[in-house]
Formats: C-alpha cells, structure tokens, sequence
C-alpha cells in the first residue's frame, strides 16, 4: 500500500535528521489545502464564486475563494504551536502567531485567480523558512529562498496534488477520496533540453530586447538557429505551469517588461517564485531573474516582484546566456 502524508512525514523526518515540529507545520498547512480543495470543488454549489468586492495591497481584486483559502491557511496555521508567524499575498503585512514557535510561513493562498470562475487548475504556493532569534518583524521573513527549510505547492486540477520538498528531492502526493494525500510519484526530473515554452505571448510589444529576441529564435522553427521546432502552452496559472514542467519539462518565462517601468515583473518572490523555484532546481532544473539564481536574491519587501525564468536547465541557461550578452 501506497505511503500517506503523515506515513511519509514520519520517515523522511527521521531519515534526514529534520525536526518534528517542521512535520508539523506542513501537517497544518495541508490540512489548509484539503479544506480548500473541498471548496474549489463544490465552487458555484456553495456561492463562493465571483468577486470579493475588496483588492488586496497590491491593488489586485480579490475572489470570494482568495479570500476563503487566505482565511483558512491563517485559521489553521496560527493554532500551531510551532508557527511564528505567516506572511501572505492577501495580507498586507505580516501575521505574528505563536511566540514559542521556530517557523514561518509564506504563502499565496489561490495562485491562477483568474482561472477560479472558469474552472481551470489553480493553487495554493508555500514556503516554509526558520525563524531568525530576537523578535518577530518583517525583516524575519526577508531570507534569500536559498534558506528555505521547505516548499511546496498545491495544485486544484482534474487531481488535487501536493508536491514538496524539504530540501531533499521532491515527492508528489494524489488526494483520494478519503482526503488523505497519498504519494503516488518520488523525485521527479526535469529533462535539461525541451521544445516547449510558456510565456504571455500578448505582452511581446512590451519586453525587453533579449526576450523578443529569444522567443523569435523559437517560433522561427527547426529552419531557424535553435534548429527545432517549440510548442506553447499558457495556462495563466504559474503553479500548473511549474506542474506541467516537472512533469516533463519546458521553460517558463515572466519577464520584466515596459508597462510599469522600475518594476521587475508581476510574480511575487516570496510568494511563487522562490518555494516554485526550490522545487525546480530540487527536480534538476534551474530558477533565475534572467542575471540571477531566483533562490540567492536578497529579499527587500514582503510582496516585491521579480522577473522569472525556469524549467528546463539548458533552455534556462540559454536565456541567461542572451541577458548577458
Ligand atoms: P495571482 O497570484 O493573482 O493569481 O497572479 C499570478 C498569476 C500566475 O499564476 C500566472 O503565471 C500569471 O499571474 C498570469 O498572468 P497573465 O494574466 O499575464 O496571464
Ligand atoms: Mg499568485
């Protein structure tokens, strides 16, 4: 029989000498994530779809669901002893929890919200840092996501999966029908070569030259420098996008682009790109801003936005490689 979440926990602790309270803290935050999934998955019966009729600090229009799933995570997580505190892309400061606790939490709730009303795959993302001593303030939570005790990610597709790592490869999980999750995949590869990007073609008029340049090479085809031809996939869903390429690879960008000038892109750091990042180099892939490695960036804000580029490491170097040039 198949391992649970709990069966796998107990394990991988002591085999890898990690704390009991670690276990804990991704015990409560799938707990979260299995309520979630039980709203997602009701949506219209229950009248949680549609809009909140609030935004949240970044000036972005919150979902009745966003909301739901922000609650939930903040409910769930502060009765845990070990959590001492929870940073959030719906909240607009950090949420202090449990003095005695040695952990942190970040995270977005429901990552695609604008897939939520059209039932296409969203996610809650989650990243899972060690509380620096002294007391509780934002500048606890601003560690590099090389320092990332753990991450990971639940996705609300036609399956709901946790994948996670606790910095020792990555395992994914299927949610059966007992609402229990139950590893069915260990240390998946991401193949370093791919003929498959993921990128808001849309927002072409407004990258930077190294990016029109890259994404010309691709859609030139097996007659152009890249010598194959490229398949595109855009699921307007960051954590089905990361799914989809560890599963079998490809190369998502985000990049920095002219709408808002001295902004470096829309995707939130500590939110989806560093626990999405971990994941990827955990898998074998690579995880930059385009100049550099996404987990040895130094935080400075809470909700700070970062270019993005990862997936397959080849094709990742490749775009760096253009950025420098
Ligand atoms: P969200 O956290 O508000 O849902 O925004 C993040 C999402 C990512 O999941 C996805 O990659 C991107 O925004 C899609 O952006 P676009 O609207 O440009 O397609
Ligand atoms: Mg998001």
């Amino acid at each position: 029989m198949s391992a649970t979440l709990p069966d796998f926990l107990h394990q991988h602790l002591a085999e890898h000498h990690l704390p009991p309270a670690l276990g804990s803290v991704i015990s409560s935050i799938c707990q979260a994530c299995v309520s979630i999934s039980a709203q997602v998955r009701v949506g219209a019966l229950s009248g949680i779809l549609g809009s909140a009729g609030s935004g949240n600090i970044q000036g972005e229009e919150q979902k009745k669901l966003d909301v739901i799933a922000n609650n939930t995570l903040v409910g769930i997580l502060q009765q845990n002893p070990a959590v001492a505190g929870l940073a959030s892309e719906e909240e607009d400061s950090f949420v202090a929890a449990n003095a005695d606790g040695g952990y942190l939490v970040l995270f977005d709730p429901l990552d695609g919200s604008s897939n939520i009303d059209v039932n296409i795959s969203i996610g809650t993302i989650f990243s899972v840092l060690a509380k620096p001593s002294g007391s509780l303030n934002t500048a606890s939570f601003l560690q590099p996501g090389r320092a990332q005790v753990a991450s990971g990610y639940v996705l609300y597709g036609p399956q709901t999966l946790l994948v996670l790592t606790l910095g020792h490869g990555i395992t994914v999980f299927t949610l059966n029908n007992e609402h229990q999750f139950v590893l069915t995949q260990s240390n998946p590869i991401i193949p370093p070569a791919t003929q498959e990007f993921a990128i808001n073609m849309s927002n072409q008029r407004h990258w930077q030259a190294p990016v029109q340049d890259y994404i010309s090479e691709l859609l030139a085809g097996d007659t152009g420098v890249r010598g194959k031809n490229y398949n595109m996939r855009w699921v307007a869903s960051m954590v089905a996008e990361v799914h989809r390429i560890l599963m079998r690879g490809g190369v998502f960008l985000y990049p920095q682009d002219a709408r808002e000038p001295g902004k470096p892109g829309k995707l939130r750091l500590m939110y989806e790109a560093n626990p999405l990042s971990l994941l990827v180099e955990q898998a074998g892939g690579a995880a930059t801003n385009a100049h550099t490695r996404m987990l040895d960036i130094q935080p400075e804000g809470l909700h700070q936005r970062v270019a993005v580029v990862l997936g397959s490491k080849n094709e990742v170097d490749y775009i760096s490689a253009k950025h420098q040039a």
